[in-house]
């Protein structure tokens, strides 16, 4: 029989491409991670990567990335195109085989860096896999060619010209629907992709990167286009903070075949924000760049404070904590074949990086010192500071680690401990105020729950260094409670326990308490929030009373349900809380600490982009009023009007 026009002959290879594309959607995991929205989102970095190896290869510079109405995305960039004659192996045509074949093509055939995607450069491929239909259109020799994919990858026809172009416009134009059979969530999130973007346009120096939502009315569209590259990245990054002097300092290089640039730029805050990469890809957990970058700049700074008597030989070297005091740094380096370590594969492997980046570092920065004494000087002066503090600050901390048991118990007096001494069964709530504190230690359960607590507003680490922070009862308390040091004393097996628990005023003032404590943790302890081991209790905010029955409602809209439900009449009596302190034990144990009833919210690093949460935090506990307000009218999606 016959095949008519649209019937596609199945060779040997096609079928073993339909069980590679088979293999993708049966095991979606492996490849993009997760069919979470964080592997939704993978999908269209997958995509965009392929973009950026032509920006990097210097072919292209700018990319379009359209959130579609219907919740599809449109990637667009001005390169070459993908090649599109026939792959003589694979008797099909090089497009064909970038979205069929698994792991295709050492990008095309082209030589150059390769921007591998999140999870190592799955390629294209494993996006049609995983999308109900995939279209792609190139652009070049004055020709549109054309194909479509169906059902996660079934080729409808082979490429086909479907119209002409300007004989000058080069391009390459996807345009995907991730499937619903496989993804949880398919609604993208703008601000998620909007923030990665931001994150790549700052890595790819020069590129501009358009991100447009079509699913509202207007399009809301952001660019971002840095020919400054991490430089501006580091200017960012600085933007809620003040910079100790005018230059960002800027080193790049070429070594061992790995690519590095660097920026670096100190600030009057107390935080270091060294962020670092390899191929675009945020490395979290660091790896051998960030060890030769911290490697060369204490040895350098050591070096020149020496050499100009700012240290004396009968001082001690300044610490690499004391250098990094207040810097901001982007390390970001380019490697033909990265290997991945760590405990979430985020941490580079190559010993060579670490060779490349202190050399270049090294070398860079003892020349900008010497040409820049001022600048130098500064530096080191901050550092000095630094150094007597945190020897003013170890006094401080020995007193808040954990004396043996021998010296008696070292814990807060005001900590209520709870008798289980195994950390995964415990939890400690962080009370807002003595009465509630009172009411708390009174409700739980003293197996599992140990009561912490704390007299009002506590200190804004945003703001303050390390002896200042050791000296303020509240933090030492919750340092000594938690029992996993900070910094670079930090360790996670020392945990106390396994839940700690926000509990504040459900009330502006509440809201700040915990503001200021998630700060504290995020600034010193981060691994407990990335861990998952932080959490806000959430009081009721409503208690209804009718004819002897109690409801409690946690908002407004449940309120109005729970009336519904047991009719509007004069026997409501509805009593709006204030604070915990309203509650006696009883009632705070049923509504908010009791496992079987209570809610509590996990607090989360949401999206991908580590510099951003940084970033919010300068911004919001930061002294700067002007990045504060930008941000809340940036964010303040909900900002009802006021009828004044
Ligand atoms: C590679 O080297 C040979 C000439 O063509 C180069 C190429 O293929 N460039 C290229 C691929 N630019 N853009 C892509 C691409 C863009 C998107 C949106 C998606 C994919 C899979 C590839």
């Amino acid at each position: 029989m016959g095949k008519n026009e649209n019937e596609v002959e199945y060779g040997a290879d096609q079928i073993q491409i339909l069980e590679g594309l088979q293999a993708v959607r049966k095991r979606p995991g492996m490849y993009i991670g997760s069919t979470s929205i964080r592997g939704l989102h993978h999908l269209v970095y997958e995509i965009v990567d392929n973009s950026v190896d032509e920006a990097l290869a210097g072919y292209c510079d700018t990319i379009k990335v359209d959130i579609n109405s219907d919740n599809s995305i449109t990637v667009e960039d001005n390169g070459r195109g993908i090649p599109v004659g026939i792959n003589h192996k694979a008797g099909v045509s090089a497009v064909e085989v970038v979205f069929t074949v698994l792991h295709a093509g050492g990008k095309f055939g082209g030589g150059g860096y390769k921007v591998s995607g999140g999870l190592h450069g799955v390629g294209a491929s494993v996006v049609n896999a995983l999308s109900k239909w995939l279209e792609v259109e190139i652009s070049k020799d004055g020709k549109i060619y054309y194909q479509r994919y169906e059902n996660g990858g079934h080729k409808l026809e082979a490429l086909k010209v479907i119209g002409e172009c300007d004989i000058e416009k080069t391009g390459t134009k996807v345009t995907f629907m991730p499937d619903d059979e496989i993804f949880d969530e398919t609604i993208f999130d703008f601000d998620t992709l909007k923030n990665r973007f931001r994150e790549m346009a700052f890595l790819t120096k020069g590129l501009k990167i358009v991100l447009t939502d079509k699913r509202v009315d207007p399009f809301k569209e952001r660019t971002f286009h840095y020919e400054g590259g991490i430089k501006e990245f580091v200017e960012y990054l600085n933007k809620g903070k003040t910079p100790l002097y005018n230059d960002i300092l800027y080193f790049e290089g070429n070594k061992n075949n790995v690519m590095v640039e660097v920026a670096v730029q100190h600030n009057d805050s107390y935080n270091e924000s060294i962020y670092s990469f390899v191929n675009n890809i945020n490395t979290p957990e660091g790896g051998m760049h960030l060890t030769g970058f911290r490697n060369a700049i204490t040895k350098t700074f050591n070096d020149y404070a020496r050499t100009n008597k700012i240290l004396k030989d009968s001082d001690a070297n300044l610490s690499g904590e004391d250098i990094r005091e207040g810097l901001t740094a982007i390390i970001s380096v380019k490697i033909e074949d990265p290997q991945f370590e760590g405990q979430t594969k985020q941490k580079l492997g190559n010993a060579e990086a670490r060779v490349a980046v202190d050399s270049i570092v090294s070398e860079q920065l003892t020349y900008y010192l010497e040409q820049n004494p001022s600048v130098a000087k500064i530096i080191c002066d901050k550092s000095l500071l630094a150094a007597r503090a945190r020897e003013a600050a170890r006094k401080a901390r020995d007193l808040t680690r954990r004396k043996t048991a021998l010296e008696g118990m070292a814990l807060p007096g005001k900590l209520a401990d709870c008798s289980d001494k195994n950390p995964e069964n415990c939890e400690i709530y962080i009370v807002e105020g003595d009465s509630a504190g009172g009411s708390a230690k009174t409700a739980r359960d003293r197996a599992t729950q140990a009561i912490l607590p704390l007299r009002g507003k506590i200190l804004n680490v945003e703001k303050a260094r390390l002896d200042k922070i050791y000296a303020n009862a509240e933090i030492k308390a919750m340092i000594t409670a938690f029992g996993t040091g900070i910094h670079d004393d930090f360790d996670i097996s020392k945990l106390r326990y396994h839940k700690i628990i926000l509990m504040t005023d459900a009330d502006v003032d509440g809201a700040h308490i915990s503001t200021l404590l998630l700060t504290f943790i995020y600034r010193f302890m981060p691994e407990l929030i990335k861990q998952g081991h932080v959490y806000l209790a959430t009081p009721p905010l409503y208690k209804l009373e009718k004819n002897k029955k109690v409801w409690y409602a946690y908002s407004d809209e449940e309120l109005n349900q729970i009336i519904n439900e047991v009719g509007r009449d004069q026997n409501n009596k509805i009593q709006r809380y204030k604070g915990l302190g309203e509650m006696d034990a009883d009632q705070l144990w049923e509504t908010t600490m009791d496992p079987e009833h209570r809610i509590l919210k996990r607090v989360t690093m949401e999206g991908e982009v580590e510099s951003e949460t940084d970033l919010t935090f300068t911004v919001l506990m930061g002294d700067k009023v002007e990045p504060r307000r930008e941000f809340i009218e940036e964010n303040a999606k909900f900002v009802k009007n006021l009828d004044i």
